[in-house]
């Protein structure tokens, strides 16, 4: 099985940790001398980057998250002046504002190199034609994945996502072998071809799936996999790392390689904030060591997964993260589209007529998320008469759609009749796996 970068991605453990320490020392400095976030952060505890002698020691640098992001909204993350910046992504903060991250020329080349050494792990190659059903946008997923891919020789559809008719046309007429979407839109594809008649297994010849953006359990995968008739791989990152191209899996299935000469992961325990053992599961947190535009020290994902450091036989002996099973916040990712509850509050309380009183009802509709918002009129606003109801759920939808980029259904209801606790509210309702 072909290996993209063999000095990288088979590098022995001891001389990998030393490439990582070093890389790891002259980030520290790097971003201590460009970025008044991480000066502040090391000068609180009287860190100063020359003091770090280990890896090991990482682990005592204050974390970095999203709410850093949002505090220095748009740019206060970026370390380099807007000159030298070619690309700006983002991604959902906890509230209105987007979290921004960008790419220098050299990120956008190492951001390519990881994604080719990623989908060369699953034995695609130059003969492979490859369907990118993504939404293409400021999300890192269909970009990414492009490069990635055009580099190494794939021919890539850029058709982006939704529109299944037209994707299973394209993928017959142009005889895709590689399916890249989140995994729900995958089993959503499956379901519509079938229901047109058209066997994935025997009519398209897709052979492999690279999917990502949103977790997906192991059934979920065999129940791709049956239906497609093909190998489904999962691969991970986040826009504050720079997308996908962090870490996947190989055709081996055992778990997703980290690209460790470029990030270094840690699992710690999300009460303790203390690391784990191998092998035990708790939050990731990663540090780049390459990243010029954005780079950053600990940052805490809130994906919860474990590491192993054995090598693997596909070759390979960067360190593989177990599927993400969960994640320690509140954030929802729906159609790979991450979604916090309180962007939700912040678009309700800005509405006259509408009551604080809500509840995300998460659920089904075949194989694809959707969400419902339920939220309460206000006593003032409880009327009969129809169009006023009318404007204000007019109004409601429009802001969602602005601030979340989906378009939740949503009921409101009368004053008073959604349940109150004592303890914590439970806002989100998860009828997904019933
Ligand atoms: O989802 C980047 C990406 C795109 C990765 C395409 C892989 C493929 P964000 O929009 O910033 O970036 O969302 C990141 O999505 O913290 C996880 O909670 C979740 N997530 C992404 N990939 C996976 C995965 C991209 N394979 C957030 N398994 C992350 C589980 C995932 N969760």
């Amino acid at each position: 099985m072909k290996i993209w970068n063999e000095t990288m991605e088979c590098m022995p453990r001891e001389e990998m940790q030393k490439l990582q320490l070093q890389r790891l020392k002259s980030n520290l400095q790097y971003v201590y001398d460009h970025s008044e976030i991480y000066r502040r952060k090391f000068d609180e505890i009287n860190f100063s980057p020359g003091d770090l002698n280990s890896l090991h020691e990482l682990s005592k640098l204050p974390l970095t998250v999203k709410d850093d992001f949002r505090e220095g909204y748009p740019f206060g993350m970026f370390t380099v002046p807007q000159d030298q910046v070619v690309r700006i992504h983002a991604s959902s903060g906890t509230t209105g504002k987007l979290t921004v991250v960008g790419c220098t020329k050299n990120d956008l080349n190492n951001w390519t190199e990881l994604v080719a050494r990623m989908v060369t792990m699953t034995g695609i190659d130059s003969t492979d034609v490859a369907q990118i059903a993504f939404g293409y946008g400021l999300f890192t997923g269909a970009h990414g994945l492009q490069y990635g891919l055009e580099k190494v020789g794939a021919t890539v559809i850029p058709i982006s996502g939704g529109n299944s008719e037209k994707q299973l046309m394209i993928m017959k007429d142009f005889g895709t072998t590689v399916l890249v979407s989140t995994p729900t839109y995958a089993l959503h594809l499956a379901e519509t071809a079938i229901q047109a008649g058209i066997d994935p297994r025997t009519d398209l010849k897709v052979r492999i799936g690279l999917f990502g953006g949103e977790a997906f359990s192991e059934e979920y995968r065999r129940e791709i996999e049956k239906r497609w008739g093909m190998l489904a791989t999962d691969n991970y990152g986040l826009s504050e790392v720079g997308g996908p191209g962090f870490a996947g899996e190989c055709a081996l299935i055992c778990g997703q390689h980290v690209a460790e000469d470029q990030f270094i992961v840690e699992i710690i325990d999300p009460e303790t904030l203390q690391p784990v053992e191998p092998g035990q599961p708790g939050e990731v947190v990663i540090t780049t060591l390459c990243r010029e535009a954005v780079p950053v020290i600990r940052y805490r994902t809130k994906d919860i997964s474990s590491l192993t450091y054995e090598p693997c036989e596909c070759g390979r002996t960067t360190a593989r993260l177990s599927k993400i099973t969960g994640r320690s916040d509140d954030m929802m990712v729906i159609r790979g589209v991450n979604v916090f509850p309180s962007q939700i509050e912040s678009v309700l309380v800005d509405i006259d007529g509408l009551a604080p009183h809500y509840q995300i009802i998460l659920y089904k509709k075949g194989f694809l998320d959707d969400i419902e918002i339920r939220v309460e009129i206000s006593e003032v606003a409880f009327t009969d008469k129809y169009a006023e109801l009318e404007a204000i759920e007019q109004k409601l939808k429009q802001q969602l759609y602005k601030t979340l980029s989906l378009n939740p259904k949503v009921k409101l209801v009368e004053p008073n009749s959604i349940e109150r606790t004592a303890g914590k509210a439970k806002r989100v309702i998860d009828n997904r796996n019933k």
